[in-house]
């Protein structure tokens, strides 16, 4: 495929709407703003049964975690169990009582997470126009913990784009226009409506753990929205706060016309602020919204609070 001459993210997105200084100069929560009180009310109207669902991958699966490619797997270790009281290394707790103690080493976005606004960058500049040395030994400007803070509640629509296509999961590479959003919202009946929390689901993430890491792997190329200008003006208007997928980078993995990489975590996270959540287990949610046709709830959920972190794995929790 004879690829465009455009070769880098600020030619490529330079007509694109931004949100810097929207917020103040010391912003660092982004499109998180548009999330305030009414927002939280108008995510718990939306409570109407009472059904619960946890949206995050298990770690330590046998299969191992979905990654990046690049990261690994998470590390579990047991630092102390039965068998440290059997080999005399540990005594139990005057009275008696034996514990376990376990920790783990894992790569912040290895699992279901948040990223940090200032996760990724171009043009030597993260979200609001800080500069890209902030991130240098951890971020000091536009990392997870003010997302932690504040917590992420809202209003939650889920678009099951597998689903209204007919298929079981996307396939490599596909792309998902905007029409195929609003089609599909179409399909389930609903609409998007701003300042929604905007949950798309491709089917990607379950394929791994059905195939395991080989055959996913293999030829890596995600699904999902890339680049079009349509696609993020329309997220500006509609002011969206978070997008979350239930894949590992929540956009097709290149943009089809020019190659590059990525091309929605700078004109969405580092342009406009939106709040990117990946790595979703959609498909238990997906599987009760079409059984009773209920696609909107009440989203709750905040990542860990870690200083400097460039991202943070949370288990949102989803309310019908
Ligand atoms: C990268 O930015 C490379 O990955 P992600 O946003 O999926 O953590």
């Amino acid at each position: 495929v004879q690829k465009s001459k455009i070769s880098n993210l600020s030619e490529l997105l330079k007509d694109c709407p931004s949100n810097w200084g929207r917020w103040g100069k010391d912003d660092e929560l982004g499109a998180l703003n548009f999330l305030d009180n009414q927002e939280v009310l108008r995510g718990v109207k939306a409570v109407r049964q009472g059904k619960v669902f946890t949206l995050q991958v298990p770690i330590g699966s046998p299969k191992g975690d979905p990654v990046w490619p690049g990261r690994s797997s998470a590390i579990r270790v047991n630092v102390n169990d039965k068998g440290y009281y059997i080999a005399g290394k540990n005594k139990p707790l005057y009275g008696g009582l034996e514990y376990a103690d376990d920790m783990i080493i894992m790569f912040l976005q290895g699992t279901t997470q948040i990223d940090a606004l200032g996760h990724t960058w171009y043009d030597d500049k993260i979200w609001n126009g800080y500069d890209a040395n902030e991130t240098i030994g951890g971020l000091s400007k536009a990392s997870v913990f003010p997302i932690a803070q504040k917590g992420i509640v809202g209003h939650g629509i889920l678009i099951d784009v597998a689903w209204c296509k007919g298929v079981e999961a996307l396939q490599a590479g596909e792309e998902i226009t905007l029409n195929d959003l609003i089609e599909c919202s179409k399909k389930e009946g609903i609409e998007i409506q701003k300042h929604d929390i905007l949950l798309i689901r491709t089917g990607w993430i379950a394929q791994f753990f059905k195939k395991g890491p080989e055959e996913f792997y293999k030829n890596f190329l995600e699904p999902g929205l890339t680049y079009r200008k349509e696609v993020v003006d329309w997220f500006y208007k509609m002011e969206i706060p978070m997008l979350g997928t239930d894949t590992i980078a929540n956009e097709r993995t290149t943009h089809p016309e020019t190659g590059i990489y990525l091309p929605l975590h700078a004109a969405l996270m580092r342009n406009l602020g939106i709040v990117l959540n990946e790595i979703l287990w959609l498909e238990d949610l997906a599987e009760d919204c079409r059984k009773d046709g209920q696609w909107d709830f009440l989203y709750a959920g905040a990542p860990l609070k870690i200083y400097k972190a460039t991202g943070a794995p949370i288990n949102p929790i989803v309310i019908k």
